[in-house]
């Protein structure tokens, strides 16, 4: 798997995670969407509350009607029980140790996403995740950060709902240039057009789990279907290099002391730190 990773830039796990744990981080994301919809119609900002709408069609209504000042990604809302047990799940955290080495911190940029059906604003531009890293300026050189990116869906993602694409070997070419766009980073036409042909479509289920480097060139294409593509997408890092961000994140794996996260109350009670 290692190889598969060195050499293509990433790696699918197909049905890594069993359905308790699926099952319990669904019902999270669903609990997250009713706390939106009940606080904006609560302001008066929405009409109802379309209680009645399953938790992939449900807030599609309250992006339509508040835009941009819904939220579009979720991150402290993360911290519960039922994404203890997604993050610091101890076969995956086994995995990231193999590849990082025994210190292995939560990066700090995890997040919950719905991918609202027909908004462009959830469409994500070819990128590097280490652009993300590096336009923090915080100096480093993200070259050498020593992540493993993580990403899975909460409901089947594919070519239509937007699921994302890969450029296998990419992550070799280091970091490419890029600009700030509306909403996203985008790797600059001459250094992406090139390898375009080469793009797949990363098609998953619940359970799949996707590992991929942070060089990797990839995009989240745009949803062309009536209801939403929920995902989650974190990072382990290696817990020795600094984070080159404002935030420290999460100790999920070290030998000998006290400071990782231990148990769902622990994360829970680190929410905003
Ligand atoms: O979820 C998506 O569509 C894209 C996510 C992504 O680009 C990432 O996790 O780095």
């Amino acid at each position: 798997m290692q190889r598969t990773f060195e050499e293509q830039g990433f790696v699918v796990l197909k049905g890594f995670f069993d359905a308790r744990v699926m099952n319990a981080v669904r019902a999270e994301a669903e609990a997250i969407a009713e706390r939106v919809v009940r606080r904006f119609h609560a302001e008066g900002a929405l009409p109802e509350t379309y209680a009645d709408l399953p938790f992939d069609r449900r807030l599609v209504p309250v992006y339509r009607q508040l835009g941009p000042h819904a939220p579009a990604l979720f991150n402290q809302e993360l911290h519960t029980a039922g994404f203890f047990d997604f993050f610091f799940h101890p076969g995956l955290l086994d995995l990231a140790e193999s590849f990082l080495g025994h210190e292995v911190r939560l990066y700090p940029n995890y997040y919950l996403r719905p991918k609202i059906p027909g908004d462009d604003a959830f469409r994500v531009l070819w990128h590097q995740d280490a652009a993300y890293t590096d336009s923090y300026k915080a100096g480093g050189d993200v070259d050498v950060l020593r992540t493993v990116n993580c990403w899975a869906s909460l409901v089947p993602a594919r070519r239509a709902n937007g699921c994302m694409q890969f450029i296998p070997g990419t992550h070799r070419l280091g970091l490419a240039p890029y600009t700030k766009q509306k909403h996203y980073l985008e790797i600059d036409r001459a250094h992406l057009d090139p390898h375009l042909p080469r793009a797949i479509d990363i098609e998953t289920d619940p359970g799949d789990v996707v590992l991929f480097h942070n060089m990797l060139f990839h995009q989240g294409l745009p949803n062309q279907t009536e209801t939403i593509r929920w995902s989650i997408d974190w990072r382990y890092q290696d817990a020795t290099q600094p984070t080159l961000r404002p935030s420290n994140g999460h100790l999920a794996r070290t030998r000998g002391d006290e400071r990782a996260v231990r148990s769902a109350q622990d994360w829970i009670a680190r929410a905003c730190a």
